[in-house]
């Protein structure tokens, strides 16, 4: 008998909330909390997802009226928790029109936003929005945006041409002072547009930083399968993640209009940068790390790689390197959170793919790695470990793994990459070249860095990634 389809409970609450990049992070995490704030605060604050891109979600839970599971993987077992904050979904490039209709309704007070770090469209050296970008030149030249600053922006004059406040905007994305670039983003393609809008905008609008933290593993036909024979429902879109969850928001918003956040155990602040720089170097850096190096190393999921006492080892070595660069936030141990870290990384009921982490590695590797390094280095600490992470990456994103079998290497600049690694010869030769792709490094950090991640790349290519590793920690 086949399970049947997995049935809302109750009806959605009304929408107070617009999420741009629908992807299972956001309904992992975002949604939950949104849910719980309203069960504890009340408030209409129901979300309307928008997928920028591909229809798969919408058209997966529009059977299920937009309800879904939410499966928190313990290392011991799992739970289930079914979510209903979600009201509609809409998918951007079929209807661009009902998306901006949605953000401009009076009803929205907030804007949320994972579009990952490259959906900014910003020059990541400068902060500034990237005018050479292709999908911010269509964005000027029509009026359907494709870009998430260009739904923004084409929103925000609706509602200030209706009289109505602007949105709040908050980013959820794991980038440095997320606030700040979001604010600068939109700003920038507005003064573009319309400069008085622009100085709408800088004076009336919000765009409060937030950390977020979940780990969060993309859900595989296998994953939908195993929970329909467990349950006997059948959940289309189900996300799977961590039973760890932690959001710390800067309170700042339009009006101070917001679901009661700290109610849903939200840490509200309004210095959220400790927090972020705490765990953008330490989970995320450490995770791309891993991510390379465990690949490399013949590894499928970052479980798999924290079982190898070679890799468990150096992430230790990794941290210490790291965490003298780290301001702690208020109370918090750094040497405790690395330690947390470690299981969390450890826990076998979570399946995240060191492929998965790989992605995007030219967008994410300033500031998870090379802000510490450059610190680092300025203060004359120990390096080698970080410097391994860069080799790692180099090698990596050279295109082929240890075997010689092609890598499906998923990152913008991924075919400029494989060229600029293949024009040389010799693996310190290969590193010198793709320090001198400024997009990732400044000319000032790749000289310092020519000798030891030439090094690193020389044992890397020579003794494979594991064998460089074992070198290091031994
Ligand atoms: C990961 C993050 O895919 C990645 O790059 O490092 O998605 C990580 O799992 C989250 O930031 C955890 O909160």
């Amino acid at each position: 008998m086949s399970p049947e389809v997995l049935k809302r409970c109750a009806p959605a609450p009304r929408p107070g909330i617009v999420h741009l990049g629908l992807g299972a992070f956001f309904r992992a995490f975002g949604v939950p909390f949104i849910e719980d704030a309203m069960r504890a605060g009340g408030g209409d604050w129901g979300v309307i997802g928008v997928s920028l891109r591909s229809p798969a979600t919408r058209d997966a839970l529009a059977a299920q009226n937009w309800a879904y599971t939410s499966v928190t993987l313990g290392p011991d077992g799992f739970e289930t928790r079914q979510i209903e904050a979600l009201h509609d979904v809409l998918v951007a490039p079929e209807d661009p029109e009902a998306v901006i209709a949605a953000l401009a309704d009076p009803a929205t007070c907030i804007v949320t936003l994972t579009v990952t770090e490259k959906g900014y469209c910003h020059i990541p050296a400068s902060g500034g929005l990237n005018m050479a970008h292709p999908d911010i030149v269509h964005d000027l030249a029509h009026a359907d945006p494709v870009s998430a600053p260009g739904f923004l922006v084409r929103a925000l004059a609706r509602r200030r041409a209706a009289g109505l406040a602007p949105f709040t905007v908050m980013s959820c994305d794991n980038l440095p002072e997320n606030g700040v670039l979001t604010r600068r983003i939109t700003c920038d393609l507005a003064r573009q547009m319309d400069p008085e809008l622009a100085s709408w905008i800088e004076a009336e609008g919000r765009f409060p930083a937030t950390m977020v933290d979940r780990i969060t593993p993309a859900t595989t036909q296998a994953d939908i399968d195993t929970l329909a024979t467990q349950s006997g429902i059948l959940d289309r879109a189900p996300v799977f993640h961590e039973p760890f969850r932690q959001w710390v928001v800067e309170d700042s918003f339009v009006g101070q209009n917001r679901p009661d956040f700290a109610a849903a155990g939200v840490t509200m602040t309004h210095d959220v940068q400790p927090f972020e720089d705490m765990k953008l170097r330490m989970l995320n850096g450490a995770h791309s790390a891993l991510a390379y190096l465990g690949y490399l190393g013949g590894y499928e999921t970052i479980s798999q790689v924290m079982a190898d006492d070679v890799y468990s080892r150096y992430i230790n070595v990794l941290w210490c390197e790291i965490i003298p660069n780290v301001a702690a936030p208020h109370g918090v141990n750094l040497d405790a959170y690395a330690a947390s870290l470690k299981d969390r990384f450890s826990n076998p009921g979570i399946q995240h793919r060191t492929w998965q982490i790989a992605m995007d590695g030219s967008q994410k590797l300033p500031q998870r790695l090379l802000q510490t390094l450059s610190e680092a280095m300025k203060a004359g600490r120990p390096t080698e470990a970080l410097c391994l992470a860069v080799a790692g990456w180099m090698r990596y994103v050279s295109g082929s793994d240890e075997t010689g079998a092609a890598i499906d290497v998923c990152d913008p600049l991924a075919e400029r990459l494989a060229k600029v690694a293949a024009s040389q010869t010799t693996p310190r030769a290969k590193a010198e070249s793709l320090l001198g792709v400024r997009d990732v490094f400044s000319n000032e950090l790749a000289k310092k860095l020519n000798g030891p991640v030439g090094d690193a790349a020389e044992t890397i290519w020579a003794e494979g990634a594991r064998g460089a590793i074992r070198r290091l920690v031994s």
